[in-house]
Protein backbone atom coordinates (compact mmCIF):
# COMPACT_ATOMS: atom_id res chain seq x y z
CA UNK A 1 0.00 0.00 0.00
CA UNK A 2 2.83 2.30 0.78
CA UNK A 3 4.57 1.41 -2.08
CA UNK A 4 1.35 2.25 -4.44
CA UNK A 5 0.94 5.71 -2.67
CA UNK A 6 4.29 6.80 -4.09
CA UNK A 7 3.93 5.91 -7.13
CA UNK A 8 0.58 7.82 -7.36
CA UNK A 9 2.35 10.82 -5.74
CA UNK A 10 5.06 10.74 -8.70
CA UNK A 11 2.66 10.29 -11.08
CA UNK A 12 0.59 13.46 -9.60
CA UNK A 13 4.16 15.74 -9.76
CA UNK A 14 4.62 14.22 -13.03
CA UNK A 15 1.47 15.29 -14.39
CA UNK A 16 1.26 18.94 -12.22
CA UNK A 17 5.00 19.46 -13.60
CA UNK A 18 5.40 18.38 -16.99
CA UNK A 19 9.39 18.30 -16.54
CA UNK A 20 11.69 15.43 -16.83
CA UNK A 21 14.06 16.91 -13.47
CA UNK A 22 13.21 14.02 -10.76
CA UNK A 23 14.55 15.99 -8.95
CA UNK A 24 12.43 19.31 -9.42
CA UNK A 25 9.59 17.19 -9.33
CA UNK A 26 10.01 15.75 -6.13
CA UNK A 27 10.43 19.01 -4.76
CA UNK A 28 13.93 18.11 -3.55
CA UNK A 29 16.04 20.55 -5.73
CA UNK A 30 13.47 23.56 -4.41
CA UNK A 31 15.63 26.38 -2.75
CA UNK A 32 13.60 28.88 -0.55
CA UNK A 33 13.22 31.78 -2.02
CA UNK A 34 15.16 34.65 -0.96
CA UNK A 35 12.69 37.10 0.89
CA UNK A 36 15.14 39.81 1.66
CA UNK A 37 16.13 39.67 -2.37
CA UNK A 38 15.03 42.97 -4.61
CA UNK A 39 11.41 42.16 -5.45
CA UNK A 40 10.68 41.03 -9.20
CA UNK A 41 7.65 42.93 -8.88
CA UNK A 42 5.72 45.12 -6.66
CA UNK A 43 2.16 47.22 -6.19
CA UNK A 44 0.53 48.43 -3.79
CA UNK A 45 2.09 46.26 -0.78
CA UNK A 46 2.25 42.84 -2.60
CA UNK A 47 6.22 41.81 -3.39
CA UNK A 48 6.85 39.01 -5.95
CA UNK A 49 9.91 37.47 -5.19
CA UNK A 50 11.50 34.13 -7.09
CA UNK A 51 8.60 33.87 -10.29
CA UNK A 52 9.77 30.60 -11.63
CA UNK A 53 8.27 27.97 -13.87
CA UNK A 54 9.17 24.17 -14.77
CA UNK A 55 10.13 23.02 -17.84
CA UNK A 56 7.28 21.82 -20.33
CA UNK A 57 6.91 20.69 -24.60
CA UNK A 58 4.05 22.25 -26.65
CA UNK A 59 1.09 21.02 -26.31
CA UNK A 60 1.67 19.45 -22.49
CA UNK A 61 1.39 20.76 -18.53
CA UNK A 62 3.53 22.86 -16.43
CA UNK A 63 3.16 24.97 -13.13
CA UNK A 64 4.60 28.20 -12.13
CA UNK A 65 5.33 29.15 -8.57
CA UNK A 66 6.08 32.62 -6.74
CA UNK A 67 6.50 34.00 -2.98
CA UNK A 68 4.66 36.39 -2.55
CA UNK A 69 4.49 38.87 0.31
CA UNK A 70 2.26 41.32 1.57
CA UNK A 71 2.84 44.59 4.01
CA UNK A 72 -0.81 45.67 4.32
CA UNK A 73 -3.93 44.08 4.84
CA UNK A 74 -5.33 40.25 4.07
CA UNK A 75 -5.51 40.15 -0.07
CA UNK A 76 -6.19 37.24 -1.98
CA UNK A 77 -4.71 36.27 -5.43
CA UNK A 78 -7.84 36.03 -7.52
CA UNK A 79 -6.29 34.98 -10.97
CA UNK A 80 -2.51 33.95 -13.09
CA UNK A 81 -3.53 34.94 -16.64
CA UNK A 82 -1.19 34.41 -19.54
CA UNK A 83 -0.94 33.12 -23.57
CA UNK A 84 1.69 30.82 -22.68
CA UNK A 85 -0.90 28.42 -22.04
CA UNK A 86 -4.46 27.52 -23.11
CA UNK A 87 -5.52 28.13 -19.72
CA UNK A 88 -3.93 29.39 -16.57
CA UNK A 89 -5.54 28.13 -13.23
CA UNK A 90 -5.04 28.63 -9.51
CA UNK A 91 -4.56 25.14 -8.18
CA UNK A 92 -3.78 23.85 -4.40
CA UNK A 93 -2.95 20.18 -3.39
CA UNK A 94 -4.90 18.09 -1.25
CA UNK A 95 -5.01 14.54 0.45
CA UNK A 96 -7.73 12.79 -0.78
CA UNK A 97 -8.00 9.23 1.24
CA UNK A 98 -3.85 8.84 1.72
CA UNK A 99 -3.54 10.18 -2.37
CA UNK A 100 -2.34 13.28 -3.25
CA UNK A 101 -4.35 15.44 -5.41
CA UNK A 102 -4.53 18.67 -7.45
CA UNK A 103 -7.41 21.35 -7.34
CA UNK A 104 -8.29 24.74 -8.33
CA UNK A 105 -7.62 26.65 -5.40
CA UNK A 106 -11.31 28.01 -4.71
CA UNK A 107 -12.09 31.68 -3.94
CA UNK A 108 -7.88 32.70 -4.94
CA UNK A 109 -4.89 32.02 -2.86
CA UNK A 110 -4.76 33.89 0.21
CA UNK A 111 -2.28 36.22 1.49
CA UNK A 112 -2.33 36.97 5.26
CA UNK A 113 -2.08 40.47 6.31
CA UNK A 114 1.82 41.03 7.00
CA UNK A 115 2.18 37.77 5.75
CA UNK A 116 3.47 36.07 3.12
CA UNK A 117 2.20 32.67 1.05
CA UNK A 118 4.71 30.93 -1.14
CA UNK A 119 3.66 28.73 -4.26
CA UNK A 120 5.57 26.08 -4.66
CA UNK A 121 5.96 22.51 -5.45
CA UNK A 122 2.98 20.42 -3.93
CA UNK A 123 1.39 23.15 -2.23
CA UNK A 124 -0.65 25.63 -3.80
CA UNK A 125 0.66 26.29 -7.79
CA UNK A 126 0.02 28.13 -10.88
CA UNK A 127 -0.89 25.32 -13.29
CA UNK A 128 -0.29 25.68 -17.14
CA UNK A 129 -2.47 23.66 -19.14
CA UNK A 130 -1.54 23.29 -22.66
CA UNK A 131 1.69 24.82 -23.55
CA UNK A 132 1.26 26.77 -26.23
CA UNK A 133 5.34 26.76 -26.53
CA UNK A 134 8.43 24.89 -25.56
CA UNK A 135 9.52 26.20 -21.90
CA UNK A 136 13.49 25.78 -21.82
CA UNK A 137 15.77 26.49 -19.34
CA UNK A 138 16.83 30.02 -19.20
CA UNK A 139 13.46 31.14 -21.24
CA UNK A 140 10.69 33.57 -19.72
CA UNK A 141 7.49 34.48 -19.93
CA UNK A 142 4.74 36.94 -18.41
CA UNK A 143 2.00 36.27 -16.09
CA UNK A 144 -0.25 38.93 -14.43
CA UNK A 145 -1.50 38.05 -11.19
CA UNK A 146 -4.03 39.77 -10.22
CA UNK A 147 -5.43 40.56 -5.93
CA UNK A 148 -8.37 41.58 -4.75
CA UNK A 149 -6.97 44.61 -3.09
CA UNK A 150 -3.47 45.29 -4.72
CA UNK A 151 -4.74 44.58 -8.51
CA UNK A 152 -3.10 43.25 -11.26
CA UNK A 153 0.76 42.62 -11.33
CA UNK A 154 2.57 41.76 -14.10
CA UNK A 155 5.31 39.33 -13.78
CA UNK A 156 8.26 37.76 -15.12
CA UNK A 157 8.62 33.63 -14.97
CA UNK A 158 11.99 32.03 -15.05
CA UNK A 159 12.06 28.31 -16.62
CA UNK A 160 14.30 26.45 -15.05
CU1 LIG B 1 -1.97 21.79 -10.82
Amino acid sequence: MRTFSIILVTLFLTACGGGMNHNAQMGMAVATPDLAAQPAAESNGIAIRDPWARQGTIGDNSAAYVAITNATSADTLLSATGDVATAVELHTVVNENGMMQMIPAEGGVPVAANGMQILKPGSFHIMLIGLRKDLKSGDSFPLTLTFANAGPIDVMFEVR
